[in-house]
């Protein structure tokens, strides 16, 4: 075996990617990443064993949410940048070990490797399987790839410069706990809990920074055809830089279009003043790879979900910022004041064609907790009426698994007295079919990004409010949840410290889910996979 990832849902088999990616991450990469964890988890038991403050890390606080932002699936296939944040981390590490004496640190403290071929070799004792007990390894992993989405979301609330240190020092508690021997299977049942408590806060964080700059999303309606001018494509979540790229190409004759998880940058007030802010261009990341073709224009990612480009001459027009990175596409870098310069991006598109229509029409969104509860009165009286039946939270990710069809069917076959409360790119498998709506409430209600599920939480928790439950679960909302990534894994474990019960969880159960801790999570919280679409409907309208 020469790597082993089981990080997301399209790992090989359902159980692991052993030799490359499903996503195209190759060996080197896997490992470079394994070795970039391993890092963050030495300096994580240094900062916890030496009571660091860290309110006083400054960038390095940054800097490890940007180190477990490189290791999210799709995110960084580019080894030269992995390599250098590793070194990074090491000499971060090497610093904070000046400052304080300790004794007994872990080898993830004190290791040392000087070549590329050093990491490789040392990445094959320190990765995944290095934990033996597969529940123990189970858990831990778990737990990690919630941290991971934890820190991307931490990181685009620093862009817009909202930190909270607890969360932060939460990711160094987590981490540091990942090589402990001593925690039982018990601990780290706690300690997943712990994480979706602290999923919930940063999810928070990252509503109150988008909300405090950009403004409450409101209902939009998005174009999804195309204009006559040339354009850039952005994708990925970064609302920062977004707004730069708005600022750039302003008057220059370039128009910017969203692809993927940048569509709900539709829904924010700031971003309606850019009169060449055209539309959404496309459909879910994984369909990148023939969209990208027609578009014709440069693709700027500031975050996953990246395909490997087939062609060069795709690959030529990417650009990547923030933690993602491809080899081969050109990686704009922020200056020591956050700023970006685009304009060899803004400059390119001037050279090329403008993008080829693919879609004529247009999508609504915006439905995230401000909106939807200045309509509450609308939507309580919808309920109390019998009018709507059920609300499905249907949020997370898409992907390129034929089953993920469900979804599309299930959307298509729900009662016509049911909603659907969405957030993150599974969208893209409903948002654009024909459904109606109930009294004027559209039946796909799109509130934004994967974070923004706290837009859907904070809708639940109001609605229990209002009809007087004290129990979520008592709320006609049922949760059938699509997942990718680690980001989606964030979401999850967020909901089941709101205490969400019976979510169902697509299309399949995670790799990395051991029998014993899947059975936990089937008895402690009623977690399912999916069906048939006929049961499944069935099922959810009964309960
Ligand atoms: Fe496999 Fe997913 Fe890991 Fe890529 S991220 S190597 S597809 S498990
Ligand atoms: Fe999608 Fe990659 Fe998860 Fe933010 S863009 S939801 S998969």
């Amino acid at each position: 075996m020469s790597m082993f990832c089981y990080q997301c849902q399209e790992t090989a088999g359902g159980k692991g990617c052993t030799v490359r990616g499903v996503c195209g991450k190759n060996e080197e990469t896997a490992k470079l990443q394994d070795i970039l964890i391993y890092t963050l988890k030495g300096i994580s038991e240094i900062v916890i064993k030496g009571k660091i403050d860290i309110s006083k890390l400054g960038d390095t606080n940054y800097q490890v949410f940007s180190s477990l932002f490189m290791t999210i699936t799709n995110a960084n296939f580019d080894n030269w940048s992995i390599e250098k944040q590793i070194r990074k981390m090491l000499s971060v590490r090497d610093e904070l070990k000046k400052s304080v004496i300790l004794d007994n640190l872990h080898d993830a403290a004190t290791f040392e490797v000087d070549s590329r071929e050093f990491m490789l070799e040392k990445a094959a004792s320190i990765g995944i399987l290095s934990s033996t007990n597969e529940d123990v390894r189970s858990l831990r992993e778990m737990i990690t790839y919630g941290v991971k989405g934890m820190a991307a979301y931490a990181e685009h609330a620093k862009n817009i410069g909202k930190e909270n240190f607890d969360i932060n020092a939460f990711i160094y508690e987590a981490m540091a706990a990942m090589l402990d021997d001593s925690l039982s299977v018990d601990n780290l049942v706690a300690l997943t809990l712990k994480t979706g408590e602290y999923g919930v806060k940063v999810m928070a964080l990252l509503d109150e920074a988008n909300t405090s700059r950009f403004g409450n999303p409101e209902i939009t309606e998005v174009n999804i055809g195309v204009r006559k001018n040339p354009a850039i494509l952005i994708s990925g979540h970064d609302l920062t830089d977004l707004e730069q790229l708005l600022e750039q190409t302003k008057g220059t004759g370039v128009d910017v279009y969203t692809h993927s998880e940048m569509l709900p940058a539709h829904y924010y007030p700031t971003f309606k003043k850019y009169d060449n802010f055209a539309g959404n261009y496309g459909n879910a990341w994984w369909k990148q790879v023939g969209e990208f073709e027609s578009f014709h224009g440069p693709i700027l990612f500031t975050t996953n979900c990246i395909v490997p480009p087939k062609s060069e001459e795709v690959r030529k027009r990417i650009f990547t910022t923030g933690s993602t990175g491809f080899p081969g596409c050109k990686h704009i870098e922020a200056d020591v004041n956050g700023k970006k310069d685009f304009s060899e991006v803004i400059e390119l598109a001037k050279t090329l064609p403008s993008p080829e229509e693919i879609e004529t029409g247009s999508i609504v969104g915006g439905f995230a907790h401000n909106q939807v509860l200045a309509l509450a009165d609308k939507v309580v009286e919808a309920v109390k009426s019998g009018a709507v039946k059920k609300f499905f939270v249907m949020a997370g990710c898409d992907g390129r698994m034929k089953s993920r069809e469900y979804y599309t069917n299930f959307a298509e076959k729900l009662p016509k007295d049911t909603v659907i409360l969405t957030a993150g790119c599974a969208k893209y498998r409903y948002n654009k079919l024909k459904l109606g709506d109930i009294n004027g409430i559209p039946r796909v209600l799109d509130a934004g990004q994967c974070n923004d599920s706290y837009s859907l939480a904070v809708i639940a928790l109001k609605l229990k409010e209002v009809f007087g439950l004290d129990d979520i679960n008592k709320l006609p909302i049922a949760f059938n949840i699509s997942w990718y990534e680690q980001k989606a894994v964030i979401v999850l474990l967020a909901l089941l410290y709101l205490g969400v019960k019976n979510i169902h969880l697509g299309p399949t159960l995670p790799g990395f889910l051991s029998p014993n801790v899947a059975k936990v999570l089937v008895e402690k919280f009623g977690i399912a996979g999916i069906g048939t679409v006929d049961d499944d409907i069935r099922l959810f309208m009964a309960q």
